[in-house]
């Protein structure tokens, strides 16, 4: 009995293919090609209506079944099942009478199936496999890397044997380097990994009657033979699958490179991806009539208005018209889409760039002289002097607030550029200043700490030679003592303070006061730069003046003493007290000379260099002059960066 509902697809005569005529299935329907090959007479076609059976229930006898030994399927038979949009192929069977087709046919299968059911009896064996065998010849005829791989499920029938089939392909798939090895590894490599299998069990003689009557309900009504569960296990594998369409311009052109005896190339099957451009360039022509601006160059003025009147709707535009493409051609094969969708964002997003380029550009040239003008005027020397800070050290603040109220209207990527690199740069000063304020009070407390050691050294030596001369006899003696002590007492003491006090003299003393971002160092330094000289070293000189003082204090202090002394003595004759009181004016008068002589080069000279030539002047021993500290912040070509170099001994 034959009972057919599926139509053929195509048939082969002569090594010829024929592909029928009318194949009826919507063209922009998603199909997913399952396909059954294997041994002829082995049940494939019942196979394949009890899974439509399954999808679709109770269909009856759709592909030919036969239970003679004749070739019942000839070619490939075709059935599609709509609802589950599969479309089931029925292939000749293989390996019987005249075979010489067989190779054909198992790549026209190859080529155009999602799913190939390998139908085996019994169990799988190598045997099995070599039934493979012709398609190791496809590597010689298609480009496989570039094939979408079918999914392989071998399909054990009475299998009542088996009772793990996953070993059992495991064992057959298993490397032994014999003669079917070559099979293996091209079935390995021409198939999705893993391989699936799956299996049934005998069926009795009332269940294979039935079947044959077409009643395949049969086979599911007992669940241990296994076939609700086989077909829902190769159901679980099929892909997604692709247009209609698209895989009957894959069949045909296949089928004539077969019959033309051409080797076949993705190129010569790649009518989808021709069909594929073509649709994409419609798409694209389409949109360059509806919207020939969204390709053009965009003008731009380097201004950050313009920018986002101009440029951001742009990249806005080209965001939905790339997504909109996505969705359109989401079908379409990666590999295919791709190139073209490379192509387009570079259609679409050359004119952005080259706008963002431009914006940049633009900002950077109208910006680029106060740039030019920051760049130049960060340049600052820190000396002792007041227009260190009044004038070099406040104008890059004043050029970095040019420079950034003139920023804020352009390019915001440029301006950021920019307010980073006066970041840096002001973060760089703050540094030095900090520095230069740390040292500032490092060199204070040395200076106090000397000058308490000299006043010590002096109260110590004074009470020395007071005690030393209670009992003196002589107020010739007395006198020489006293003058002679007292002016080398000071002479020496200004030796010692001056050592101690150069000796630590490792820059000179800048007096600042407050934050140097806020106003209050550019108030207190314009103050400083407007006072007298003795006020801005305010340190320098109180603590000098303050030491000058004490030691006159301590003179007169001392001559009182003397006096006292005699006085106690009881050596009070007019004469003598004049005598004393000659030598203690002289005395006086000499230090209060020298003295003098200091103050006055103190006033006269700058204070520091004066300070030193002075106290070189009354030790004859060389003091080194310091350098003036000096804070280079170098320019490079394009800046950002700040080099920080401190010469001097201000390291
Ligand atoms: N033992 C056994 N026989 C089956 C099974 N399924 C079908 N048959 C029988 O096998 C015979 C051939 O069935 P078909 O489905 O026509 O086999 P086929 O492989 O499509 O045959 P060709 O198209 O000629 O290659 C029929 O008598 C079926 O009843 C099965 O699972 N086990
Ligand atoms: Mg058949």
């Amino acid at each position: 009995m034959i009972c057919t509902m599926a139509s053929s697809l195509l048939s082969i005569t002569n090594k010829t293919i024929c592909l029928s005529n009318s194949i009826n299935i919507p063209n922009d329907d998603t199909i997913r090609v399952i396909s059954i090959i294997g041994k002829a007479r082995m049940g494939k076609s019942t196979f394949l209506n009890a899974m439509i059976n399954q999808v679709e229930s109770n269909t009856g006898v759709l592909f030919a079944t036969q239970s003679d030994d004749n070739h019942c399927t000839r070619g490939i038979d075709y059935y599609y099942s709509k609802g589950n949009s599969i479309l089931f192929l029925d292939c000749q069977g293989l390996a019987l009478e005249d075979s010489s087709h067989d190779p054909l046919l198992l790549l026209i299968t190859y080529l155009i199936s999602d799913v190939i059911i390998f139908n085996e009896r019994m169990m799988l064996q190598n045997e099995a496999l070599k039934l493979l065998e012709p398609i190791c010849t496809f590597m010689n005829y298609v480009d496989i890397d570039q094939v979408e791989k079918p999914k392989l499920v071998f399909r054990i029938s009475d299998a009542d044997l088996v009772k793990d089939p996953e070993q059992n392909l495991t064992k057959v798939m298993a490397c032994y380097n014999d003669q079917y090895q070559s099979i293996r590894d091209t079935v390995t490599h021409l198939f999705q990994q893993p391989l699936g299998i799956v299996k049934t069990d005998t069926l009795d003689k009332n269940t294979k009657k039935s079947v044959q009557t077409g009643d395949y309900e049969s086979l599911f009504k007992n669940q241990n033979l296994g076939f609700a569960k086989a077909i829902k296990q190769i159901l679980e594998t099929i892909p997604s699958g692709k247009p209609f369409n698209q895989w009957k311009v894959l069949l045909v052109s296949i089928v004539n490179s077969l019959n033309n005896n051409q080797k076949i190339t993705l190129d010569k099957l790649d009518v989808i991806t021709q069909i594929a451009t073509r649709d994409m360039l419609e798409w694209e022509q389409n949109l360059m009539v509806a919207e020939p601006e969204i390709f053009m160059n965009i003008e731009v003025d380097g201004l950050q208005k313009t920018y986002l009147e101009r440029v951001e709707p742009r990249i806005a535009r080209k965001r939905a018209l790339m997504l909109e493409f996505t969705e359109q051609f989401e079908r379409l094969p990666v590999s295919v889409k791709l190139p073209y969708e490379i192509a387009l964002e570079k259609r679409l997003g050359d004119p952005i760039r080259k706008a963002v380029a431009d914006s940049a550009r633009a900002a950077e040239a109208a910006i680029s002289s106060q740039f030019l003008v920051a760049q130049r005027n960060r340049q600052f020397t820190l000396t002792n002097k007041e227009e260190a800070f009044t004038g070099r050290l406040a104008q890059p603040l004043d050029e970095f607030d040019s420079l950034r109220n003139l920023l804020h209207k352009y390019y915001e990527p440029t301006v950021q550029k920019y307010e980073e690199w006066m970041t840096k740069q002001e973060e760089t000063i703050n540094k030095t200043i900090e520095l230069a304020k740390q040292r500032e009070r490092e060199y204070c407390l040395l200076l106090a700490t000397s000058f308490q050691e000299a006043m010590d050294n002096f109260r110590r030596d004074a009470q020395k030679i007071v005690n030393m001369n209670q009992d003196s006899p002589s107020g010739d003696d007395m006198k020489t003592i006293v003058i002679t002590s007292l002016s080398d007492m000071i002479a020496n003491l200004r030796k010692q303070t001056i050592e101690k006090i150069s000796g630590n003299l490792k820059y000179t003393p800048i007096l600042i006061v407050g934050e140097f971002r806020d106003t209050i160092l550019t108030t207190t330094l314009k103050e400083l730069a407007e006072s007298p000289i003795s006020v801005q070293h305010t340190l320098v000189s109180d603590s000098w003046y303050g030491f000058i003082e004490s030691i006159k204090k301590y003179e007169t202090l001392y001559v009182d003493l003397i006096k006292s002394r005699f006085m106690k003595i009881g050596e009070d004759s007019e004469a003598y007290k004049q005598r004393l009181e000659q030598e203690v004016a002289m005395m006086k008068h000499e230090s209060a000379r020298i003295l003098a002589d200091w103050v006055k080069l103190q006033k006269e000279n700058e204070l520091y260099k004066k300070q030193i030539a002075c106290l070189n002047d009354m030790i004859s021993e060389p003091i080194p002059t310091a350098p003036p500290m000096a804070l280079v912040v170098e320019q490079t070509k394009d800046v950002p960066l700040v080099n920080l170099k401190c010469c001097g001994w201000w390291k």
